[in-house]
C-alpha cells in the first residue's frame, strides 16, 4: 500500500483491526508534544487535551478526504484556538494530507514549513482559515455556516455540509463570539457545530481568575442547542455530535477536558498550555499515554487506521463529483464559475454600459449614494455579489433589489441584516469569502472600521476577496460630529498591507472603484464614500479604469505645471476649485485624484513618477491627517487635511472652520510659489 504522501507501508493490514481510539488520539498527542519539544516553542495542552475530539470528528463524522482537502462540499473544520496548530497540522499528516508529511511536522514553526505557529490559509492545503487571533476562528466560521446555507438556497443539495469549529475559552471570552454566536443562534445556523474545549485554563492561570460564565447557558440564551459532556468520552462526544445534527439550531458541545492530557505535572495547569514539555515532561507522558515509541514514529498500524479515516470521504466526495456532473449543464457551469471566483463573462460589459450613462449624468451625488447606483446594476449582473449592513442600511446605501434579505431559515436573499455587530460582520464576510460562491461585502461608518479592524488584517493577511462599504468618511457627514468623523482611519487602514482602501471622487470613480474591488481575487477592499453630496468629474467616458493606477490626472494644467494639488474623494473637487483659483493668479496647477494610495504605490517607479510629474509645488488635500501623503508629496510637502478630531456642524462649516477650502489650498501654494 502507498500513501498518498508516497510513504510505504510495511506492516500487514491485518494489524488494523487491533487500533484503538485511544492509540489514534496518543498519536495527535505524541506529534503534537514532540514537534513543540523539537522547535522549543508552540503550544502542546491544546492538542494534548482535545485529542479524543478530534479523533472521533476525524475518524466517525468529518466528510472529509485527505487527498482532495479542498472538495467544495466537504465538511469544514475551523481550529478557532489557533495557538493548538499542532492539533490540525497532526490531524493533516495522520489522515495522510499529501503535502503535510513528517518532515513539516518535524519543521514546526520554521521558515518556509507548511506548519507555521499558528495556522495560515491558504499557506497550508487543508486549513480553511488563518486563526491565532482569538474569536476570530468561531465569528469567520459563522460566515462559512452562512455561506453554505445561501450556497444551499440557490443551488440545491449540491451544497450540503456542515461547518466544525474547536473554540477554546479564551475564545468564548473575546468580544467577537458574542456577536458572532448571537448572529448565528438569530439566523438558525444549524448546520454549525461548535466543541467548546472546556479545559477551563488559560494562559494566567485557572478560568476563574478572570471568567465565571456558563458558556452552556450564554449559548441556550442565544438561540443555541448547548450541552456539556465529558471530552475524553468518545462515546459521549459522538452521541453529543448526532443529536446536534439533527438540531434545528447551531450547536454548542462544551467539552470538558484535561489541557495537556497525559503529562504527569503539568496536565490540567496553565504550565500546558506552551512552551517545549521538556525531557522528563516527555518520558513521563509517554509512560502515561502507554507510548513508548521514539518522537515523531507513528506504528504502522495506528498511521494506517489514520490514512484509512483519511479516506472515509472519498466515496462521498466521488458521489458529488458525479451529481455535480448530472446537473443541467448551464446550472453547474454557472455553480463551477462560482466557486472558482471568476466573474461573469459579461461583467466588463455591464461596467462599460454603466459608465457611459454615468459620463452623462451631472447632477451631484454623495457617493454613498452613487454606490448604490452601482450596485443596482452591479448586483443584478453579478449574483454572487452579496451586500449587507451593521444597523445602518439606510445611511450605507447598500440594499439594492437584487440583493433581497435572508432571515432566520430563509437563505434565499443576498442582504445580511448583521444587526450592530461590525466585527463579527467582518468575520462573518470573511467566512462567506473562504467558503467559496460569493463576493461578500458588509458596511458601516468609517469610523467604526476600528471595529472591524482584525478581522480585516485577517482578510488582507488571508488575501481573500472581502469587501466593506464605509460610508461617512470624513468630517463630511457634519453634525454628528467628532465621535463619528473618522480622521485617522484611512491612514490606518492604508497601514494594512495588502487591503486596498478606495476613496472616489464621483459616481463614476465609484463605478470603478466597485469594479477593482470586484476583480481583486486576492486582495479585501474597503470603499470609504460620502455622506455628503459632491459633483461630478468624470464628463467624459473612458473604457479604461482610471482608478486602477491608483492616481490619475484628473485636471491637466495649462501649460508646465508649477504646483501639483493631489486629493482623494470629496477634496478632489476642492483641488479642481483651488486650481481655478490659482489659474486666475496666473499659477499652472495640475490635479491628481488618488482614489487609491495602495494601489498607486504598487505602480513600478516610473509610473510614479509620472503621476508625481515635476512641478516643484506639491500639495496634498485629504480631510484626514497626513500620514501616508509624504510618498506622493514628500516631506517638503504641503498638506491641507486634520491634524487633531474634527467638530459637531453643519458640513460647510466644519470644512471651513478647519481651513480645508479651495482658497486654503491656493493660498498655501501661492505663498509656496512666491516664497
Ligand atoms: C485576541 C488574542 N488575544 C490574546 C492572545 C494570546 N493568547 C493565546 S492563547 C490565550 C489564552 C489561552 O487560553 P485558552 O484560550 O483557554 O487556551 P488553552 O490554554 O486552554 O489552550 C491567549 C491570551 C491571542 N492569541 N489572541
Ligand atoms: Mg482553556
Amino acid at each position: 500500500m502507498e500513501f498518498p504522501n508516497g510513504e510505504k507501508l510495511m506492516a500487514p493490514p491485518a494489524a488494523q483491526a487491533k487500533v484503538t481510539h485511544d492509540e489514534m488520539a496518543n498519536a495527535i498527542r505524541a506529534l503534537a508534544m514532540d514537534a513543540v519539544e523539537k522547535a522549543k516553542s508552540g503550544h502542546p495542552g491544546l492538542p494534548m487535551g482535545t485529542a479524543d475530539i478530534a479523533t472521533v470528528l476525524f475518524t466517525k463524522v468529518l466528510k472529509y478526504d485527505a487527498a482532495a482537502t479542498d472538495w467544495p462540499d466537504r465538511d469544514r473544520f475551523v481550529l478557532s484556538a489557533g495557538h493548538g496548530s499542532m492539533l490540525l497540522y497532526a490531524l493533516l499528516y495522520l489522515t495522510g494530507e499529501p503535502n503535510m508529511t513528517i518532515e513539516e511536522l518535524q519543521h514546526f514553526r520554521q521558515l518556509g514549513s507548511l506548519t507555521p505557529g499558528h495556522p495560515e490559509y491558504p499557506h497550508t492545503p487543508g486549513v480553511e482559515t488563518t486563526t491565532g487571533p482569538l474569536g476570530q476562528g468561531l465569528a469567520t466560521a459563522v460566515g462559512m455556516a452562512l455561506a453554505e446555507r445561501m450556497l444551499n438556497a440557490q443551488f440545491g443539495s449540491i451544497v450540503d455540509h456542515h461547518t466544525y469549529v474547536l473554540a477554546s475559552d479564551g475564545d468564548l471570552m473575546e468580544g467577537i463570539s458574542q456577536e458572532a454566536i448571537a448572529i448565528a443562534g438569530h439566523l438558525r445556523l444549524n448546520r454549525l457545530i461548535v466543541f467548546h474545549d472546556e479545559n477551563h485554563v488559560s494562559i494566567d492561570g485557572p478560568l476563574a481568575l478572570a471568567d465565571s460564565v456558563d458558556q452552556v447557558k450564554r449559548f441556550q440564551a442565544c438561540n443555541w442547542n448547548a450541552v456539556r459532556i465529558d471530552g475524553h468520552d468518545p462515546a459521549a462526544i459522538m452521541r453529543a455530535i448526532r443529536r446536534a445534527q439533527k438540531s434545528d439550531k447551531p450547536s454548542l458541545i462544551a467539552c470538558k477536558t484535561i489541557i495537556g492530557f497525559g503529562m504527569p505535572t503539568r496536565a490540567g495547569t496553565s504550565k500546558a498550555h506552551s512552551d517545549a514539555p521538556g525531557p522528563e515532561e516527555i518520558a513521563g507522558t509517554r509512560r502515561n499515554l502507554h507510548w513508548p515509541y521514539e518522537p515523531f514514529v507513528i506504528p504502522h498500524p495506528i498511521l494506517t487506521a489514520w490514512r484509512k479515516a483519511g479516506q472515509r470521504g472519498r466515496s462521498r466526495r466521488q458521489a458529488w463529483l458525479a451529481a455535480l456532473q448530472r446537473m443541467p449543464s448551464a446550472e453547474r457551469e454557472e455553480f463551477e464559475r462560482r466557486l472558482r471566483g471568476d466573474l461573469p463573462v459579461s461583467f466588463g460589459e455591464t461596467v462599460a454600459h454603466l459608465k457611459r450613462k454615468l459620463a452623462e449624468d451631472a447632477t451631484p451625488i454623495a457617493t454613498r449614494k452613487a454606490s448604490q447606483g452601482v450596485l443596482e446594476v452591479l448586483a443584478q449582473a453579478v449574483p454572487e455579489l452579496v451586500t449587507g449592513s451593521a444597523d445602518l442600511t439606510p445611511s450605507n446605501n447598500t440594499k439594492v433589489a437584487a440583493t433581497p434579505e435572508i432571515g432566520p431559515s430563509s437563505y434565499a436573499g443576498r442582504y445580511i441584516h448583521w444587526g450592530v455587530r461590525e466585527h463579527g460582520m467582518a468575520a462573518g464576510v470573511n467566512g462567506l469569502a473562504l467558503h467559496g460562491g460569493f463576493i461578500p461585502s458588509g458596511a458601516s461608518f468609517l469610523t467604526f472600521s476600528d471595529y472591524c479592524r482584525p478581522a480585516l488584517r485577517l482578510a488582507a493577511l488571508m488575501g481573500i476577496r472581502a469587501i466593506e462599504v464605509f460610508t461617512h468618511d470624513s468630517i463630511g457627514l457634519g453634525e454628528d460630529g467628532p465621535t463619528h468623523q473618522p480622521v485617522e482611519h484611512l491612514a490606518a487602514l492604508r497601514a494594512i498591507p495588502n487591503l486596498l482602501v478606495f476613496r472616489p471622487a464621483d459616481q463614476t470613480e465609484t463605478l470603478e472603484c466597485w469594479q477593482l474591488a470586484l476583480e481583486a481575487k486576492c486582495s479585501p477592499s474597503i470603499l470609504a464614500l460620502t455622506r455628503q453630496n459632491l459633483p461630478q468629474l468624470r464628463h467624459v467616458f473612458t473604457e479604461e479604469n482610471l482608478s486602477a493606477a491608483g492616481a490619475y490626472e484628473i485636471g491637466p494644467a495649462a501649460g508646465p505645471a508649477t504646483v501639483s494639488i493631489f486629493a482623494s474623494g470629496s477634496e478632489v473637487s476642492l483641488a479642481l476649485d483651488a486650481q481655478g483659483l490659482l489659474a486666475s493668479q496666473g499659477i499652472a496647477a495640475r490635479v491628481v485624484s488618488v482614489p487609491c494610495v495602495d494601489l498607486f504605490l504598487k505602480q513600478d517607479e516610473a509610473a510614479r513618477r509620472k503621476i508625481i510629474g515635476s512641478a516643484p509645488v506639491r500639495i496634498a488635500v485629504e480631510a484626514a491627517v497626513r500620514q501616508g501623503w509624504d510618498a506622493l508629496i514628500g516631506d517638503n510637502g504641503i498638506f491641507i487635511g486634520m491634524t487633531g478630531f474634527g467638530a459637531s456642524a453643519p458640513y460647510k462649516d466644519v470644512y471651513k472652520f478647519f481651513k480645508i477650502t479651495p482658497e486654503a489650498v491656493a493660498e498655501a501654494a501661492m505663498r509656496r510659489c512666491n516664497g
